[in-house]
């Protein structure tokens, strides 16, 4: 069985780079989008970037409108990259601008076209701040509706099960998705 993830920010697709390129036996199809320029070094099997004229290459800097406005100026290419595929999941590490933002244009367009998918995201940890909380609330109210599709990972219950620094905290989620994301692509929802 194969699937197509789509990563959406930078968290998402580094992780989703990271996957491809350990598990190059597996048949899954890795693509993202991101308004940040980084994307084109990732090891993924298509991307989009967000108009390099708005964005000049950067990130949306948590700022969840920037990501609404990515995506809208993106929505075409993204619906290309995904036309093919019937079974399909999200990844958002949801807190920043781009995941955030772009996440219920995503799913509305995968409910609309009745694609089978479903979403996995992260909700930032407490010591990430009340902007990124904020920027994940906004995100999973737009997506209220379609969450008997969705996965949700705290990155705070993680931090709070465990002694780790930021970094290995992060890690430690990368891993956890990785082995979700097998699971899945190999598991009965996708079939
Ligand atoms: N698993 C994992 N999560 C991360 C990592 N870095 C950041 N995050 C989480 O992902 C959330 C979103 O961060 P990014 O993906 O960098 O944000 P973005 O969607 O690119 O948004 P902007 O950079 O603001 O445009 C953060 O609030 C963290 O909770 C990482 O290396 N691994
Ligand atoms: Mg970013």
């Amino acid at each position: 069985m194969s699937i197509t993830i789509i990563g959406i920010g930078g968290a998402s697709t580094k992780i989703l780079s990271s996957l491809k390129q350990e598990k190059q036996n597996n048949k899954n199809r890795y693509i993202g989008f991101d308004s940040d320029k980084n994307i084109k070094a990732l090891e993924l099997d298509d991307y989009c970037m967000a108009n390099e004229e708005l964005f000049e290459g950067s990130g949306c800097f948590m700022d969840i409108f920037k990501g609404n406005l990515a995506i809208a100026n993106s929505s075409k290419k993204i619906e290309e990259m995904l036309s093919d595929s019937q079974q399909i999941l999200v990844l958002a590490c949801l807190g920043g601008g781009i995941g955030s933002g772009a996440l219920a244009h995503i799913t509305d367009y995968l409910a609309i076209s009745r694609k089978r998918y479903l979403v996995l995201v992260t909700t930032p940890a407490d010591f990430e701040g009340l902007k990124r909380a904020k920027n994940a609330k906004e995100s999973l109210d737009a997506i209220k509706y379609r969450t008997d599709n969705m996965l949700t990972f705290s990155m705070e219950d993680l931090n709070s099960k465990t002694d780790l620094g930021i970094k290995e905290l992060f890690l430690a989620m990368d891993k956890k998705i990785e082995k979700c994301i097998l699971e899945l692509a190999n598991g009965e929802f996708f079939k």
